[in-house]
């Protein structure tokens, strides 16, 4: 049996390809974390960073939790001027292929509106994110014992 250089080159890098579509998820969500509250508070935010590997956008359109009346996508902006802060109502956030997107304390955030009952410190509560291309991620924050600050 003659092996060809050319045939062999081949599967070496199917075989590299193969190995980098393993090492990495095309969306991967990292640090998901909410600050504890009690049951009384009207809202709670939901903060992580999405980071897209994948060749394209993808794009998060809302977000859903059994524990809450409904889901929002907040950004938190600063009036100039007066300094005082907002929270406006986002219809989308779009992440860039190769790129990372922040939701954290004073920018974007999850509104997760009317909770059922209360965050505890050291629990955790699942919301799934629903992305625009009709794909679902059902993702675990952490509650950590931290101020709510939008
Ligand atoms: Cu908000």
């Amino acid at each position: 049996m003659i092996i060809r250089p050319f045939g062999l080159s081949l599967v070496m890098s199917l075989l590299v390809a193969g190995l980098g579509g393993c090492s990495r998820q095309e969306l991967a969500i990292h640090d998901p974390w909410i600050p504890e509250a009690p049951s009384i508070v009207s809202a709670l935010a939901g903060y992580m960073t999405i980071e897209n590997n994948a060749g394209r956008a993808r794009i998060l359109v809302a977000a859903t939790g059994p524990l809450f009346e409904r889901v929002e996508i907040h950004e938190t902006v600063y009036e100039t001027d007066s300094g005082v802060a907002r929270m406006i109502r986002q219809d989308q956030v779009r992440i860039e292929p190769g790129q990372s997107f922040r939701f954290q304390p004073g920018g974007h955030h999850l509104m997760l509106i009317n909770p059922k009952q209360a965050a505890e410190a050291g629990g955790s509560v699942a919301l799934t994110l629903v992305f625009a291309d009709g794909s679902r991620s059902t993702v675990d924050f952490e509650v950590r014992r931290d101020r709510l600050q939008l």
